[in-house]
């Protein structure tokens, strides 16, 4: 398989990881979940299981018919009605929850506002008015282009209340990246702010919009808060443009909620794959929501006296399923923070769950690191005994920071579950149930009820305990995508037609023993940095499309920190001489087409690329290089003299 040795050293440091961690009496006795017969009832009848959990949901019509499965086009819950921000929002608003607080936000300068469902009701109605105003209806797209605000909840909740389908670009995305993203799903509104909070700088939002809407766009209107005011000039485009607050100051506090098909899109959300374009990921109403409120209630352990944190920005679908419509379907109260965790110093964080009590903390692997390395200090200084859940999703959790984790934020006493899934997949799919499950630091342990996992060799057989491959699900389940919007395609080939019949998830993966899964990395041209998914090729595009630049190469390595780092090997067109300054001037490049995440860590000028007799790049041997290892096999290479060259100027030169 692809996975590179450095992955598999350090998987096997992992299977000698023989921690075990079981919950306490205490938090056993009160966990939603308590029964570990729900994972063999969930397997004996699966439909039953899943038609069980969706019926926990608020219908307008009943379904018919819990799954229709035709290979590899699932439908879920057929013949069903209902509206995702009824579920989230008004079954709530008109119950004893109404003046319970939905939205705990406070932004970077330390402003708050706190949203009940109530509040949120009325919010969201008088956005979907707005809406309606400028034509938006059923099936239409609206591109969502802004910084962690209530807005954006509150937008996403009103295109889902009028049946729109809402496409959220994540806020440090560059004006390219949204102009591919509208262009895409053919928006024809983009909600958007003058700018965000971000270390106490302005991010410019609205000058983004302006520059991905130049030349032709399927955009009428766009609607812009005002978050930053002065702070951001913003040009203004009369009849295009218009003010959120004044959009909105004559519309009505009340619309009703529109019953939607089951299968209806819900949202798009962009996300990395092998090649240069970004996939649109459909998600659909019913299975959706079901995934989500499902896992938020049973994996996070959700009470109603609970306040809950995910840290993800909601640009990711993290953000998206456990920021916003799990919690919100559990009638939850969810903080939101505008901000970075460094700013204005290292434990904001902590102060921010010392100041709301936080009970169940969910954030990424790359952020633990970052903590550890700040020291313990910044989590001393503060009350943490409100927390009693951590979670962890985005990469592979390494024990050490597992430990540190539980060690220093759960102060040992907290079940900590470690969540495998991606955007894909819509909700978590491995997972310990933190009132059931013995933890072992490393590992997503076992699929959850209701989901059915396997790791196969090449040819599709399953590999025997201990052995790597690649991570397979056997069955469909409710919230996975529908399609890739516009490629169904590409939908059938990227996940359907390796292993025909099962889901392909890009992943690698062993099971041990006791049937534990141990994640080990994408096994295709996807890299994760800092639990954030890019693609080779996005970044290769990126680089070539530089006047300076013939030919790129970029592999991700390991980085101790972020999980992995972009390392790209350019070559440069005749007559092109290299210079630190056009090595500066290359990664801007890439910072512009795509967005600052997707910046190269390191960027290596190349006399050749190594490339095999029928002229494919030969990533892996770059690998071998940037991690500072052997190289691989070289005999399919053109010219080997070609590689021992390159790795002997990146051994000098880094
Ligand atoms: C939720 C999310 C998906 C990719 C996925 C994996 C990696 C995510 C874990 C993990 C090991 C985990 N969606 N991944 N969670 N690897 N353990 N708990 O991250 O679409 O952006 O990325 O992330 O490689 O395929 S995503």
């Amino acid at each position: 398989m692809a996975s590179s040795e450095s992955g598999d050293r350090a998987l096997e440091a992992l299977l000698q990881e023989n921690r075990r961690f079981a919950p306490s009496e205490e938090f056993r006795a009160q966990a939603n979940v308590r029964d570990p017969e729900i994972y063999q009832r969930a397997r004996q009848d699966p439909e039953g299981y899943w038609a069980e959990q969706a019926r926990r949901l608020s219908w307008f019509e009943p379904f018919r018919e819990v799954l229709r499965w035709e290979p590899p086009h699932a439908q879920w819950f057929v013949g069903g009605k209902l509206n995702a921000a009824y579920n989230c929002v008004d079954r709530h608003a008109e119950s004893d929850r109404r003046n319970k607080a939905a939205i705990i936000w406070e932004g970077e300068p330390g402003d708050q506002r706190i949203l009940t469902y109530g509040q949120l009701q009325r919010e969201v109605a008088r956005c979907a008015n707005g809406l309606k105003r400028l034509g938006v209806k059923a099936g239409d797209r609206v591109t969502i282009y802004m910084g962690m605000i209530p807005e954006l909840p509150i937008a996403m909740l009103a295109c889902a209340r009028i049946g729109a389908v809402h496409s959220v670009v994540f806020g440090g995305f560059s004006a390219e990246a949204l102009r591919d993203r509208i262009n895409d799903a053919q928006a024809e509104v983009v909600l958007t702010a003058d700018g965000g909070w971000r270390r106490g700088q302005v991010v410019p939002l609205k000058a983004q919009v302006d520059k991905a809407l130049e030349g032709a766009s399927s955009v009428r209107h766009v609607v812009v808060v005002r978050r930053v005011g002065e702070a951001a000039s913003v040009n203004w485009r009369a009849g295009r443009d218009l003010d959120w607050q004044e959009w909105l100051a004559s519309e009505s506090w009340h619309c009703e909620p529109e019953p939607m098909d089951s299968e209806a899109p819900l949202f798009i959300l962009y996300t990395s794959g092998t090649t240069g374009k970004p996939k649109g990921i459909v998600h659909t109403t019913a299975g959706y929501l079901t995934g989500v409120e499902t896992t938020t209630r049973m994996v996070f352990d959700l009470k109603d006296r609970d306040v809950y944190w995910c840290t993800a920005d909601i640009g990711w679908v993290t953000g998206h399923s456990y920021v916003i419509y799990g919690p919100l379907a559990n009638g939850a109260t969810t903080l939101m923070y505008e901000g970075t965790p460094d700013f204005p110093d290292r434990g904001r964080n902590w102060q921010l769950v010392e100041k709301y009590g936080v009970n169940i903390y969910y954030t990424a692997p790359t952020a633990i690191r970052a903590h550890m390395r700040w020291g313990t200090e910044w989590p001393e200084r503060y009350d943490l005994s409100s927390l009693r859940l951590l979670g962890s999703v985005g990469e592979p959790i390494n024990p050490e920071a597992w430990m540190w984790y539980w060690e220093h934020i759960g102060g040992r006493r907290t079940p900590i579950v470690d969540t495998w899934w991606q955007t894909e997949t819509g909700a978590i799919m491995i997972s310990p149930l933190p009132g059931l499950t013995e933890a072992k630091p490393g590992s997503a342990t076992r699929p959850l009820p209701g989901i059915e996992a396997e790791v196969v060799d090449l040819a599709g057989n399953p590999v025997p305990p201990g052995a790597g491959g690649y991570l397979v699900l056997t069955r469909p389940w409710p919230s996975m995508l529908r399609t890739i919007w516009g490629d169904d395609k590409r939908y059938q080939e990227t996940y359907w037609s390796r292993f025909p019949g099962r889901y392909f998830t890009g992943d690698g993966a062993k099971r041990d023993e006791d049937g534990y899964f141990w994640l080990l990395g994408r096994v295709d041209d996807v890299i994760n940095v800092s639990g954030h998914r890019i693609g080779t090729m996005e970044v290769e595009s990126a680089l070539v499309d530089h006047p300076s630049v013939a030919e790129a190469a970029v592999i991700g390595r390991h980085d101790p920190l972020k999980g992995q780092a972009i390392a790209a090997f350019v070559t440069l067109k005749e007559a092109v001489d290299t210079s630190e300054a056009l090595k500066q001037e290359l990664k801007a490049h890439v910072v512009q087409k795509i967005g600052a995440i997707a910046r190269p860590d390191d960027l290596f000028f190349a006399a050749e690329l190594p490339k095999t007799r029928s002229g494919k790049i030969m990533r892996r041997l770059l690998r071998d290089i940037a991690e500072g290892r052997a190289l691989g096999d070289t005999t399919t290479l053109a010219d080997p003299a070609v590689v021992e060259r390159l790795k002997a100027q990146y051994q000098e030169e880094a």
